[in-house]
C-alpha cells in the first residue's frame, strides 16, 4: 500500500522544503521535487497537503496515563490519552512505569505494559520510575534495558511515596554512567517543601494558592544543582523534568556551559500560564493548575527566561508531563481535585496537555515570533527522539523512517477549549485561548488515524516502542 503526501512544505529539525513524500507500508521511501515523478500513478492514496506543512509525529517524553498518584488515578486511560494525543498530532508517548517502594523493578514495567499494550492509538514506550533504589533494582535496570527502557525517573520531591536521597541518587546514576542509560530527574527539594506546607497549613492556609508558595523557585534550583553535582560525580549524562524556573534554568545553563552532558524540558504550562493569572484566583479554581513543579509567577519572568532557553538550545525538550483529574466529578473515578477541598496538600498534582502540546508551541513558538519552524519541530519531536533512543526511526521525516506524519494546517484559527479537545478530563488548562494553527491529518506508520476532524483508527494501532540508548552528547 503506497501513500503520497503531495503539494506541501515539509518541515524537519533543519529543512523546510516544498517536497512530496511517498510512503510504502509504514515507512517513508521517497522524498523529491513536487509533480517531478510518477509517484502519484503508482500511489493507492494521495493525501493533498497543499498550503499545508508537513511534520513530522509529535514526541511526548512526559505522560502519566492512568497513574495511581494522589489518592486517585489519572482520568485518562491509555486509550482516551493516546487517543487524545493523535489528535494534537503526537503519535509517540514515552510514560512513566512506576516501582512502587517495596515492589520490584521489574514487576512494575510489566504492570504497565499489561496496562497499555493492546490499549494505545499510537505508539508507546516507557521511562522506570524508580522508587526504590537497592541492590535488586539497580541489578533490574540492565533487564530494563534489554527490553527498550533505557531512561529512569528519579524525585528528589515527595519524601516517603517516590522520594530518593543523595545516596540512593548518586547509586543510580553510577549506574547510568556504566549503562549510557540515563536518569531523569524530579529536582524540588522535598524535604524543604515539605516543612513549608506543614507551616502554611498550621497557619490556617489551605487553598490552592499555597501549593505553589510552599514550593519557591529556591526549591527547585537548589534541587536541579544538586543533581547536576552528583550527575558529574556519577559521569552520567542527566535530564530533568519539567522545569519551571528560571534560576533552576540558570543552574542548567551553567552546567552546560561547563560541557557536561545536562539536558532539561519545560511544558507548555510553564510557558504559558502563570501563578499571578491561574492559581492565585477566587474559590477553588486554582487546583485546576496544581502541579509539581508549580506555575510561577509572571511578574518574575519565569515563562520569557524558558522560552529564551528553548530558543537558544539550554532547553532540549517540551513535553507535558500530561496527568489529568477532574475539577468536578469523573464518572469512574469520583471526585479527584477535590480531594484537597479543605487542603492543599491532598489536591492530586497535575495538568492534562497531551492533546495540546504540538499546537500551542506552534502558536506561542512559531506564530508569536519566539522560535523558528525548524526549532519548533527540533523541541516537539527530534530531540525528544535522539535523547530518548528512537532516533532516526521517530521524530524526523526521512527515507526509512516511520511515516509517523502530520499535515498542519498553519492558518486555521481556534480557540482552545474543554468542547473541542478529546482528553477525558472535565476542564481545560487553555479555556478561550485563540491560537492558529491546527493538525489536519495524522498518519502512524502509514496509517490515516486522524483526518478531517475525524478520528479514524483504533485503540491498538500502537506498538509498543523498545529504545536503544540516547543518541547525543550535548
Ligand atoms: N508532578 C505532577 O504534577 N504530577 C505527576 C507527578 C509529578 O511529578
Ligand atoms: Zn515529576
Ligand atoms: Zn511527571
Amino acid at each position: 500500500m503506497k501513500t503520497l503526501i503531495s503539494g506541501g512544505t515539509v518541515i524537519t529539525a533543519i529543512d523546510t522544503v516544498p517536497a512530496d513524500v511517498l510512503i510504502d507500508g509504514e515507512i517513508v521511501i521517497a522524498i523529491g521535487e513536487p509533480g517531478s515523478h510518477e509517484w502519484a500513478e503508482e500511489a493507492d492514496k494521495i493525501i493533498d497537503a497543499t498550503g499545508k506543512y508537513v511534520v513530522p509525529g509529535g514526541i511526548d517524553v512526559h505522560t502519566h496515563m492512568e497513574l495511581p498518584f494522589g489518592g486517585t488515578v489519572a482520568s485518562d486511560t491509555f486509550e482516551s490519552g493516546t487517543r487524545a494525543a493523535a489528535w494534537g498530532g503526537t503519535t509517540t508517548i514515552v510514560d512513566f512505569a512506576v516501582q512502587v517502594k517495596g515492589e520490584s523493578l521489574i514487576g512494575g514495567f510489566d504492570a504497565w505494559m499489561a496496562k497499555a499494550e493492546g490499549n494505545c492509538a499510537i505508539d508507546f514506550g516507557f521511562h522506570m520510575i524508580a522508587g526504590d533504589i537497592n541492590e535488586q533494582s539497580l541489578a533490574d535496570m540492565d533487564v530494563l534495558i534489554e527490553r527498550g527502557c533505557t531512561s529512569f525517573k528519579l524525585f528528589m520531591a515527595y519524601p516517603g511515596v517516590f522520594y530518593s536521597d543523595d545516596g540512593e541518587i548518586l547509586r543510580a546514576m553510577q549506574k547510568a554512567a556504566e549503562t549510557g542509560s540515563l536518569i531523569m530527574m524530579h529536582a524540588e527539594n522535598g524535604m524543604a517543601i515539605d516543612v513549608l506546607r506543614e507551616q502554611a497549613l498550621e497557619r490556617g492556609e489551605t487553598g490552592p494558592v499555597s501549593h505553589g508558595l510552599t514550593r519557591p523557585p529556591l526549591t527547585e534550583s537548589e534541587a536541579t544543582h544538586r543533581a547536576i553535582v552528583l550527575a558529574e560525580i556519577a559521569g552520567a549524562p542527566l535530564y530533568v523534568v519539567h522545569m519551571s524556573a528560571k534560576e533552576a534554568l540558570a543552574e542548567i545553563i551553567e552546567a552546560r556551559d561547563r560541557g557536561l552532558p545536562v539536558f532539561a524540558e519545560t511544558c507548555p504550562q510553564y510557558l504559558f500560564l502563570s501563578h499571578e493569572e491561574h492559581v492565585d484566583v477566587p474559590g477553588f479554581e486554582g487546583a485546576k493548575y496544581v502541579a509539581s513543579t508549580p506555575l510561577r509567577k509572571r511578574a518574575e519572568g519565569h515563562q520569557d527566561a524558558l522560552w529564551m532557553g528553548l530558543a537558544t538550545n539550554d532547553l532540549q525538550v517540551v513535553s507535558t508531563d500530561h496527568c489529568p483529574f477532574c475539577i468536578g466529578e469523573h464518572p469512574l473515578l469520583g471526585i479527584q481535585k477535590k480531594l484537597g477541598l479543605s487542603d492543599f496538600t491532598a489536591i492530586p498534582n497535575g495538568i492534562p496537555g497531551v492533546e495540546d502540546r504540538y499546537q500551542l508551541i506552534y502558536h506561542g513558538g512559531v506564530v508569536e515570533g519566539r522560535i523558528d519552524l525548524n526549532r519548533w519541530i527540533d523541541l516537539c519531536a527530534t530531540s525528544p527522539a535522539k535523547l530518548f533512543g528512537m532516533y532516526p526511526k521517530k521524530g524526523t521525516i526521512a527515507v526509512g523512517s516511520d511515516a509517523d506524519i502530520v499535515v498542519f494546517d498553519p492558518d486555521v484559527e481556534w480557540t482552545m477549549s474543554v468542547t473541542q479537545h478529546h482528553m477525558d478530563v472535565d476542564y481545560s488548562a487553555y479555556e478561550g485561548k485563540d491560537v492558529r494553527g491546527r493538525v489536519e491529518t495524522v498518519l502512524l506508520r502509514g496509517k490515516v488515524i486522524v483526518h478531517d476532524r475525524q478520528y479514524l483508527g483504533k485503540k491498538s494501532d500502537g506498538e509498543y516502542l523498545p529504545r536503544e540508548l540516547m543518541s547525543v552528547r550535548h
